[in-house]
């Protein structure tokens, strides 16, 4: 008999393809099921341990729900713009174009000798003009609604990148990619209106089931503030500003007020004496971070322009500061000092001896910072901090001196680069006409191939002159086109919708079909994006509903996080350390099923952990065992002896651990809780090797016993699976019959697990290991019989030396091991 290897997988992976056996039903979109991993980015050429672990078991879902019926849509393609193909060019003189789609060709090979269940009719590349295409027909779409301007802004610049930065790729204050200490450059550069949006991307976080930490990180990103903007006026002047504050309660106990040092009112406002200590404090003021201003412990400095400003609810003069511990970005760019009840301005008014007066009632010591109640404040003493909001607003607002506003930290979304390897901006200036979008007939604007692309802090395409020079698609007169590119967020921000009509070349897809193919059912990848691609994503679609072009408001309904796999050594994989796992070495010796189940049974998904070369081995030697418990039991079929016909107590067992793992694997494989699912078809695996060595078996039982067994094995292994169900049941009709995949999920029969279930613990020295359900009435041998043939103990005490058992009756059991 084959012992199972890759041999065994090329042979089905090859007849899968044969018989299109994966094929997604257009047709039948009533039980469609969109299942999506992030696509890979082509840097470095080999499909690493992480890329498998995002795509491995997550196939192995996706194949546990074609047998249960669904129609599986799942596609695979190429994040293939950016930065690192860019800079592998620079290194290496390699054309990004050609080491990337070499990367590609490479990578497509390793995924699908993966076995996973693919859609590649529908690969995007987002590199390819085919793709481009519809990119820049996304941005000229948001140009046309006014989601996309261009405006000189300070931006973030990475002087390592030679680029801006979007304020999602600043992390930190150091670039996302090499960790580079971030600067701001007064830049003009393309935006896109996610703000306007920003209100909306809050409230529906709450349909969606995704990690709650990747919500709050979405939320706190947004970070909608709920307050009021106050109108203070400038002392004998026409001038006036406002600032934002989320306590207006605390209105009277303002003492001065303080602005950026950026805010444009700053150099009108300095008195002559004052100018010189000004401009030196605005010039220092620009060698700091964002990240240093906001910090809490540093010094909070400023100095004092000579101007007063009038307080609208007392007629106070308070005189006017500016200090770096106030963002021009936030709010107002200007904020009322309160320091009796806020941490920064009671540091600064100590600092600078301006007064403290208390205006809330509640805690001894000041600075106070939580809600109480109003003193110090005429007509509306006695009033708790949330009436007295509502109060002075209301009073300011028939001052017209102010009103509420909510806030947020969201800032538009910075897309233009000036780099080279992105998709070129469809944008075209004209002396006569001013900013043109390039007609959608002209489209794509094509990334020139020849083009001197080492990054010096401008745009690479604006060397290339016949790029460079056009004619106006207005007026026909010369003009030149946008140089910088796009975002590689950009490509990534539509791609799943692409991917449901990847090969139409009339539009970006249909409309119909993506609204019966989307939302995305379920989505998985990492962590990282949290607050990049998962944020545009959601801003793209719900864009593109308010133009038309489709009906739903979010991409993704469910999301997964997969873990994290480390290097042997506990640490993150990296090439430097030398602890990476070459995968197509461990495939080569173990064949591509086994490096998959090791990932799924090794590791709790959401949760990753530390490779290890033993535990690939043992779940080496499962599936050897598996393999010569599924032959035997095929010979004993085949061989017709010892037959009965009864069921008697040896086959009520191995029913009961039968219906027991099918109604496990298929509720923690639909949580993508594959190590206990896969522990549970281990288990699964004792009973049939127990039931084999019976004299005499009910050989028809045993014939439904093991078909299950195959089949809840199937999506886990699936090479492996395909191969024992083709021994099993030879088929040699021409369509798709012939497949595990093409028959039906098992479904468990809860008379099978007779007896009532309680769940008991089981521990070792006293330490909780496992949890399983065993029958209520089972005796005491039963109990440890149990314990010791759920696989979590089995790995924990092998080689072990067991001393005692002991079971406490409905409770748990105590293994004592030496
Ligand atoms: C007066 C006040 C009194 C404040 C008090 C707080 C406590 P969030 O919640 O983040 O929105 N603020 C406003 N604009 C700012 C800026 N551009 N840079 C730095 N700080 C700014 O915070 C809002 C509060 O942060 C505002 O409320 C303002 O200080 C400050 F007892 O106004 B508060
Ligand atoms: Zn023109």
């Amino acid at each position: 008999m084959a012992k199972y290897n890759t041999a065994i997988d090329k042979k089905w992976q090859q007849k899968w393809e044969e018989t299109k056996l994966y094929k997604f039903d257009e047709n039948n979109l009533d039980k469609k099921l969109y299942v999506l991993e992030m696509f890979s980015y082509p840097s470095g050429s080999q499909l690493h341990a992480g890329h498998w672990f995002n795509y491995g078991p997550v196939d192995s879902w996706a194949r546990m729900k074609k047998m249960q019926g669904y129609n599986v849509f799942q596609p695979m393609g190429f994040d293939a713009f950016g930065l690192p193909a860019e800079n592998y060019a620079i290194k290496t003189g390699v054309h990004p174009s050609d080491s990337t789609m070499q990367n590609i060709k490479t990578m497509e090979e390793q995924l699908k000798a993966m076995g996973a269940m693919f859609n590649w009719e529908n690969e995007v590349v987002t590199c390819a003009p085919d793709y481009y295409k519809w990119t820049q027909w996304l941005f000229l779409k948001l140009y046309e609604k006014g989601l996309a301007y261009r405006k000189k802004a300070p931006v973030n610049w990475c002087p390592s990148c030679n680029t801006v930065l979007a304020n999602e790729q600043v992390l930190d204050g150091s670039c996302e990619r090499c960790s580079t200490e971030v600067t701001k450059k007064d830049l003009t550069q393309w935006f896109l209106k996610i703000t306007d949006y920003a209100d909306e991307l809050l409230e529906k976080l709450d349909i969606l089931d995704w990690p709650e930490k990747t919500k709050s990180m979405q939320k706190h990103w947004i970070g909608k503030s709920t307050g009021a903007e106050v109108t203070f006026k400038v002392k004998d002047s026409d001038l006036s500003f406002s600032v934002f504050t989320t306590r207006v309660d605390t209105l009277y106990g303002v003492s001065y007020v303080v602005l950026a040092p950026e805010n444009p009112l700053v150099d009108q406002l300095t008195v002559e004496n004052n100018k010189s200590a000004v401009e030196a404090y605005k010039e220092e003021s620009k060698k700091q971070t964002e990240i240093e201003r906001q910090s809490i412990t540093r010094e909070k400095t400023g100095v004092f322009t000579g101007s007063y400003a009038i307080n609208p609810i007392n007629g106070r003069e308070v005189p006017i500061w500016i200090g770096d511990y106030v963002l021009a970005t936030y709010g107002t760019g200007a904020v009322m000092a309160v320091p009796a009840h806020d941490e920064r301005d009671f540091a600064f008014a100590t600092k600078y001896n301006l007064p403290i007066e208390r205006v809330i009632e509640g805690g001894e010591s000041l600075p106070y910072t939580e809600y109480g109640t109003m003193v110090n404040s005429e007509e509306f003493n006695g009033l708790s901090s949330e009436e007295g909001k509502k109060a002075v607003v209301k009073k300011l607002e028939a001052m017209n001196l102010g009103s509420e506003k909510v806030n947020y930290r969201l800032r538009d979304w910075l897309i233009s680069r000036q780099r080279y390897w992105g998709a070129p901006i469809p944008i075209i200036y004209c002396d006569h006409c001013g900013t043109v979008p390039v007609p959608e007939e002209q489209l794509p604007v094509e990334l020139p191939y020849n083009v001197e692309f080492a990054p010096d802090g401008k745009s690479p395409l604006a060397k290339c002159e016949e790029f460079l020079h056009t004619t106006c698609p207005k007026c026909g007169g010369p003009a030149h086109r946008e140089v910088d590119t796009l975002d590689t967020f950009v490509c990534s921000s539509w791609y799943y919708l692409r991917y449901a009509d990847a090969n139409n070349s009339e539009k970006a897809f249909d409309t119909d079909m993506i609204n019966k193919m989307l939302p995305v059912d379920k989505y998985v990848g990492g962590p990282e994006h949290a607050c990049m691609h998962l944020l545009y994503a959601r801003f793209i679609t719900k864009a593109l509903r308010d133009m038309g072009y489709l009906n739903f408001d979010e991409p993704f309904l469910s999301l997964t996080h997969q873990g994290l796999i480390l290097g042997p050594d506990g640490q993150k994989m990296s090439k430097s350390k030398g602890n990476t796992i070459a995968p197509d070495e461990y495939i080569a010796e173990h064949g591509s099923d086994v490096f998959r189940m090791y990932l799924m049974f090794g590791f709790a998904y959401t949760e990753g952990g530390a490779w290890s070369d033993e535990g690939i081995k043992s779940v080496a030697r499962f599936v050897e065992r598996i393999e010569r418990i599924l032959d035997s039991s095929r010979e004993a079929i085949e061989s017709g002896n010892n037959n009965k016909d009864t069921m008697d107590k040896a086959e009520k067992e191995l029913n009961y651990w039968r219906h027991f793992a099918i109604k496990n694997v298929t509720t923690d494989a639909e949580i993508l809780q594959f190590n206990t699912a896969i522990a549970r078809l281990m288990e699964f695996n004792n009973a049939l090797s127990k039931y084999i060595t019976e004299p005499e078996k009910n050989l028809t039982f045993l014939k439904d016993t093991l078909s299950d067994f195959i089949k809840l094995l199937a999506p886990f292994a699936p090479h492996f699976a395909e191969e024992q169900w083709n021994l099993l049941h030879p088929n040699t009709s021409e369509d798709n019959s012939y497949s595990v995949f093409s028959t039906a999920w098992p479904t468990f029969i809860p008379e099978a697990l007779i007896k009532d279930e309680i769940e008991i613990a089981i521990q070792i020295n006293g330490k909780i290991k496992a949890r399983i359900n065993i029958s209520s009435d089972l005796d005491e041998e039963g109990i440890k019989a149990a314990a010791l043939n759920s696989e979590e103990i089995k790995v924990a005490t092998e080689g072990k030396n067991i001393v005692k058992v002991i079971v406490i009756k409905g409770r748990l059991v105590n293994i004592v091991i030496k």
